[in-house]
């Protein structure tokens, strides 16, 4: 304890006494990220800056909101790639996996896009997939089509609407990012299909026609709070079985666990479920939907709360560090 000499070294020895070695060894990060040297990724979002802490977390990056057509171009043919830039740049300085989020999406697309004709949004569409993928080529992945069976969008017809599969405008998608993004894994996300065996069929099919035309690398199950804090470890490893049946990656895209709110409640179902997705062979990477309690879009699923981890990030990290992930 040599460094703690002089006045503050007194004033932090009387302060913590014997509960002082366990704090700084629970509460200080460790030095690189959980899942550094494991056969998966741990990976996060980052929306307008990088905080200081979060390359000890975390090797894989996804932008928040920076990648959505609707953030980049709200109005049109005005470029904003503040917020993509600051994910990506930090991203491929580290050697970190960067995934683009989204290309096509009815929730997020640009307000002027519904008004234009068919033709119009079709070269528009084109464009910005065109300028995305020019931006960003050092992206390991896309979320090509986000949430196809909630939010469809606007200029679907442009992209030739159902059309004879009842799902060409995906097609028609994914045709566009892999001309434009031909280093890219080509992925679909959605949610809700996690405990909903219907709408996971309707999304399998969808995958199978892509994957018929060898369109897709993967899926990417959202994995929200709404659908996992409901769910136990056998519906997770059956709900995955299931998807593994197609043939693709598959990558928990977009995880966050409340469970009631209390740190005990998050600990309990992350240790539940997460070794579930860690040990499917066909689960290739996990990235959480936020960390910082107060900066993650569902109050409640943060794990790292005014400087110090809530009790499930200091399992998750222990967890992921020291358990290999199975691949076959
Ligand atoms: O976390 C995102 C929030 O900040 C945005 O306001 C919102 C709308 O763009 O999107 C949130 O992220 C969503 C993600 O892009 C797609 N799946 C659901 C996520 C949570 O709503």
């Amino acid at each position: 304890m040599r460094f703690l000499n002089g006045s503050i070294g007194s004033i932090f020895k009387q302060m913590c006494l014997a509960g002082c070695v366990g704090l700084i060894f629970s509460s200080v990060p460790a030095s690189a990220q959980m899942a550094t040297g494991k056969a998966k990724f741990v990976g996060n979002v980052i929306a307008g800056y990088v905080p200081s802490e979060y390359g000890t977390y975390w090797n894989q990056v996804t932008p928040e909101n920076g990648t959505k057509w609707g953030s980049v171009e709200g109005t049109r043919g005005s470029m904003n790639w503040g917020a993509a830039d600051v994910a990506y740049n930090y991203a491929v300085s580290k050697g970190y996996k960067f995934k683009m989020h989204t290309l096509v999406w009815g929730s997020q697309e640009p307000g002027w896009v519904k008004n234009l004709s068919s033709s119009d949004q079709r070269v528009e569409v084109e464009q910005w997939i065109k300028a995305a993928c020019a931006r960003y080529p050092k992206s390991w992945a896309i979320d090509v089509v986000n949430e196809p069976l909630h939010q469809v969008p606007s200029f679907k017809n442009a992209l030739g609407g159902n059309g004879t599969t009842g799902w060409d405008w995906i097609i028609t998608s994914f045709h566009l990012a892999k001309q434009y993004c031909p280093n890219a894994k080509l992925l679909m996300n959605e949610y809700g299909t996690e405990n909903d065996p219907s709408a996971r069929s309707k999304f399998k099919a969808i995958a199978k026609l892509l994957k018929d035309r060898n369109l897709i690398d993967g899926i990417g199950l959202q994995s929200h709070y709404f659908n996992l804090d409901y769910m136990n470890a056998s519906q997770m490893k059956a709900t995955l079985d299931d998807y593994a049946s197609l043939g693709v990656d598959i990558y928990i895209s977009e995880l966050d666990i409340v469970n009631g709110g209390s740190d005990a409640g998050q600990l309990a179902k992350y240790k539940e479920l997460f070794p579930v997705m860690w040990q499917h062979s066909s689960v290739k990477g996990i990235t959480l939907w936020g960390y910082r309690s107060g900066e993650t879009w569902k109050d409640g699923s943060g794990l790292y709360s005014n400087g110090k981890e809530r009790p499930a990030l200091t399992w998750l990290k222990g967890y992921v560090a020291t358990t290999n992930a199975k691949t076959k």
